[in-house]
């Protein structure tokens, strides 16, 4: 299904009005507005290719209908997502979950929806049918040689499909590891895994780059190879200059500073990307901003003022992907909702005024640059989203047109109620 622009146009006329006047008023204090609607128009994020069905949990699948079938339904729904907020200008595939068949057809489509192929993902987390060596004991730690070179020639293909469709980045998440003490060398498992990501890294065309996932735990885990954001800075840096770390803010233990790790990584010019979802426990995978909003705004304020120091452009010098999966609500639904809590963090990173911040911290003023983080973070910027997605022919409210146009019934209707789509 793909929403015809004058219904979006028809949209916005009804809402236009009321926007305005919004706008107007909460943009009244807003310094270098003009710098701020650049930059969010600009701004986009990835949708990964796994989380568009109803992935549920390791207990229940409660599926809503209308999933996509196959890779080019998948950039269909991606495509409908970009033209309500156009700011998912881009996908991020997993393989084998979506290998691109036809090569051809999927860069057509991908033109026809403006969408671009971000990081391609590689899966040594599940044996395939006809796999000859089992990742049970893990893929790149394996003790088994030829094991770990499967991992690797498979992260290699991987880098090919990426190379046929212009992508330029590989992320690898490794869910090696152990789940008993005793069960495995750490030292061994970690030079075993270096070994394998320099055969990889070797194999990376000239201009990419490969982005080392960390994450704490999985339940059943006692380690993990990649297990915090040291590890992978550890990797990153022996690796070379083309390999980076990955933040997927569900991977940390309880409490974790992420936005302390992400100015320091930064610093350190080792930040390649983001994984963005929320979560209240564990890897929970939820809606982004669904329920730690201020801790996604103190990440992008460390974004803002970090990219700035170092001069980076916003939108292209970082990886920028939603890794959500879904149980309850609507997939489409979740990620329009994931992409407005990000565009509203970020952009109240970007009225947060640095030059008052700056005064106050060098004056150990605590309480006053407390006044002015949270004086940005207080400040209503939806219509200011708004209005970036009016002047980008997108929706004034996405997540409403979507709805008002009945988009999931009408997939339902073409694609049936039991159709499952691959991956998470
Ligand atoms: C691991 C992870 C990784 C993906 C997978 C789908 O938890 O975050 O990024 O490979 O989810
Ligand atoms: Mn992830």
């Amino acid at each position: 299904m793909q929403i015809e622009k004058h219904k979006i146009e028809a949209h916005n006329e009804s809402l236009l009005t009321a926007h305005k006047r919004r706008f107007e008023n909460s943009t009244a204090d807003i310094k270098e507005l003009n710098n701020v609607m650049r930059q969010l128009i600009d701004f986009q994020v990835a949708i990964p290719s796994w989380a568009l069905g109803t992935g549920g949990t390791r207990f229940g699948r409660f599926s809503g209908g209308g999933e996509p079938r196959n890779l080019e339904e998948k950039m269909e729904d991606i495509g409908l997502l970009h033209s309500l907020n156009q700011s998912s200008g881009a996908i991020s595939l997993h393989i084998p979950w979506d290998v691109p068949r036809n090569v051809a057809s999927i860069k057509a489509l991908a033109a026809q929806f403006g969408l671009r192929f971000d990081a391609m993902n590689s899966n040594t987390f599940q044996d395939q049918p006809g796999q000859q060596h089992s990742y049970k004991f893990g893929s790149l730690q394996h003790v088994n040689k030829a094991v770990r070179q499967q991992a690797v020639k498979h992260n290699i293909e991987v880098i090919k499909h990426g190379v046929d469709l212009g992508s330029e980045s590989l992320t690898v998440w490794l869910a090696d590891g152990s789940c008993f003490p005793g069960q495995l060398n750490f030292r061994k498992a970690f030079q075993n895994t270096l070994e394998g990501l320099q055969e990889i890294y070797a194999a990376l065309p000239g201009d990419w780059k490969i982005f080392v996932e960390y994450k704490a735990f999985e339940p059943n885990f006692y380690s993990t190879t990649v297990g915090d954001w040291g590890q992978s800075l550890l990797y990153a840096n022996k690796l070379g200059p083309k390999a980076y770390t990955l933040v997927d803010l569900g991977h940390h233990l309880p409490n974790a500073n992420i936005e302390q790790i992400v100015s320091l990584l930064l610093m350190e010019k080792k930040l390649g990307g983001f994984h963005f979802n929320d979560s209240k426990y564990g890897d929970d995978d939820l809606t982004v901003g669904s329920i730690k909003p201020y801790q996604l705004f103190l990440i992008f304020n460390e974004l803002v003022e970090g990219m700035d120091a170092a001069r980076m452009n916003h939108n292209t010098d970082l990886g920028w992907m939603i890794d959500a999966s879904h149980n309850v609500k609507d997939p489409l639904e979740d990620l329009l909702q994931s992409i407005e809590a990000i565009m509203i963090s970020y952009a109240q990173a970007l009225i947060v005024d640095r030059k008052a911040l700056v005064a106050a911290q060098e004056n150990n003023d605590v309480a006053g640059a407390q006044e002015i983080l949270q004086d940005a973070f207080r400040t209503d910027v939806r219509a200011v989203v708004a209005e970036a997605r009016l002047r980008s022919s997108g929706a004034l409210q996405p997540l409403a047109l979507f709805r008002e146009l009945k988009v999931r019934e009408n997939l339902i209707k073409e694609r049936g109620l039991k159709t499952i789509a691959t991956g998470l």
